[in-house]
């Protein structure tokens, strides 16, 4: 059967397909391990991901740990990094892939904003807007996070939150606060 039939025969082994192409925002952190080889392993398997084109990753940042009280210096600091994707994947099936590459990289889950050898959030999917509780888009802390912000602008100077606006304004707006 070809790929393309089997998809529209909903074969659950087959990827979900949207075409054309769509722009997602991934947003990438560590501050466990090898922090930087870990990103860059990240950035190879976002290339290799199926139905997914050209991948356009941020050099990587060095960012204090934000915790739900604050700003954590004493917490091991972040690289963060982001990575435009072009990709036909559909966004819950992208989620999964992200998951996996998180696990790959011996990601454990055991506290909120806890430490991580790898964090990969899905910031913005084209310009789809969702508050699924599953996958909320455009991820719905990204538009107060210079740690998201800050590499994203620095691989796109035109980059734009769907219903929070310009990511040069809301940087600002953060930078000037603090
Ligand atoms: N991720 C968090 C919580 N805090 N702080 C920095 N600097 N970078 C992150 O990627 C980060 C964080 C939850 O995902
Ligand atoms: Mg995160
Ligand atoms: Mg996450």
């Amino acid at each position: 059967m070809s790929r393309r039939l089997a998809q529209g025969l909903g074969d659950p082994a087959a990827p979900a397909a949207s075409s054309p192409p769509v722009r997602a925002v991934v947003a990438l952190g560590a501050n466990l391990g090898d922090r930087a080889a870990t990103l860059a392993e990240a950035v190879e398997e976002l290339r290799r991901l199926p139905l997914t084109g050209e991948v356009v990753a941020s050099p990587p940042v060095e960012t204090v740990a934000e915790k739900p009280e604050g700003r954590d210096a004493a917490a091991p600091a972040y690289l963060n990094a982001v990575a435009i994707v072009a990709t036909r994947l559909a966004p819950s099936v992208l989620l999964g892939y992200l998951h996996a590459i998180e696990a790959r990289h011996g990601r454990e889950r055991r506290e909120r904003w806890g430490d991580r050898t790898l964090d990969l959030d899905l910031i913005t999917y084209g310009d789809v807007m969702s508050d699924d509780p599953l996958l909320a888009l455009p991820h719905p802390r990204a538009a107060t996070r210079e740690f998201v912000l800050l590499p994203w602008l620095a691989i796109d100077a035109d980059a734009e939150i769907p219903g929070a606006g310009r990511v040069e304004d809301l940087l600002a707006r953060i930078q000037d606060a603090s």
